[in-house]
């Protein structure tokens, strides 16, 4: 069984198990991979009628495939840190939580120098200063991308920067998104007024869509990414570690979701098999879930040739043309605004 923890129950060893695993990968040449494969998805993923655009629908973001492919995304990272440390699960950041913190810039559970290390610093272009990821420690080499306004190499973070970003989403937000009664409906896309669980929780559904919502600006997962700034801003998002710690809490409350449903709507809710489960998040007294149980032979939400398992894909496969291979070149225009495009979701 394998039980993901949240950080703030980690002890030191478990938080240093984690590192080390992380590193190990990164020295193996093995981590990389992740990144290429998180960049490679961003191809438009659309209907006849669609336009053929990665910024309308991509093959990981933007519609039904987000919580699915990143659901198997998070497992194929745990299984290879696994062959590493069996002991190893990935831990979840609970963003909700520190919203409510009255410094989140400084939580030393998710932002100490024994795990994630901190903010960045403005006068080195933003790169993160403190903890076994700092460019400064050697251990975790990150290129420079100058098209994404990263000019120079290292780990880079900008806790808070976007003027519409200040805060953490809050747990009221999130109320909102665990509400949802349907996973996805047409036309299946980022608008803020398609209605479903997935486009609240990938963070589409502003307050322009819905007026309850408490934060302007971005929601949820995507406010996430923009919080944290730096390298969490482009297409190669999982360049920064705590991707994974963001994205598994993410995949945490679908499982919550998903539980849910199956109390307050067990019709629409989805026939586990027993046979096939592979362990996300133990649900106590429930079959543990799975990729592929929760959409046996692809529901009408998944018929759009997305890819629900997916296979790793060799990193020189990337050794060209990797940068700038998901869509439109993006400008940006005004700089208090977020850019659209290069945020993971
Ligand atoms: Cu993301």
């Amino acid at each position: 069984m394998i039980l993901r923890k949240n950080v703030t129950s980690l002890t030191a060893s478990e938080k240093s198990a984690y590192v080390k695993a992380l590193l190990e990968l990164k020295k193996r040449g093995e981590y990389d991979k992740y990144v290429h494969w998180h960049h490679h998805i961003m191809i438009p993923t659309v209907l006849p009628h669609e336009p053929r655009d990665a910024n309308y629908r991509n093959g990981a973001h933007r519609g039904p495939a987000f919580l699915p492919w990143h659901r198997e995304f998070l497992m194929q990272l745990e299984q290879e840190l696994r062959t590493i440390d069996k002991t190893i699960a990935i831990p979840y950041w609970d963003w909700t939580a520190d919203a409510a913190n009255t410094d989140p810039t400084k939580v030393p559970a998710i932002w100490g120098d024994d795990f994630m290390g901190g903010n960045g610093l403005a006068s080195d272009e933003w790169r993160v200063q403190t903890g076994p990821f700092a460019y400064k420690n050697g251990g975790w080499p990150v290129p420079s991308y100058p098209d994404d306004d990263l000019p120079g190499p290292g780990l880079k973070r900008q806790f808070g920067n976007i003027p519409t970003i200040r805060n953490l989403p809050t747990q009221a937000d999130l109320t909102l998104a665990l509400a949802e009664i349907f996973y996805d409906t047409p036309p299946y896309d980022r608008s803020p007024f398609t209605v479903g669980f997935r486009n609240r929780l990938e963070g589409w559904v502003t307050q322009r869509g819905d007026s309850r919502v408490s934060t302007g600006g971005s929601q949820l997962h995507n406010r996430v990414h923009l919080w944290v700034g730096g390298n969490m801003m482009p297409m190669t998002s999982p360049d920064d570690p705590v991707f994974f710690l963001h994205h598994c809490f993410v995949d945490k409350v679908w499982a919550d979701w998903q539980a849910q449903q199956m109390t307050d709507n067990p019709e629409a809710a989805p026939t586990l098999r027993a046979g096939k489960a592979r362990a996300t998040w133990p649900q106590p007294g429930r079959p543990t879930q799975t990729v592929e149980a929760d959409h046996p032979g692809g529901s009408r939400h998944f018929r759009f040739g997305l890819q629900l398992r997916t296979t790793a894909i060799p990193a020189r496969a990337f050794a060209h043309g990797f940068r700038n291979s998901g869509g439109r070149k993006r400008t940006r225009t005004d700089p208090n605004q977020p850019p659209t495009f290069t945020i993971c979701g």
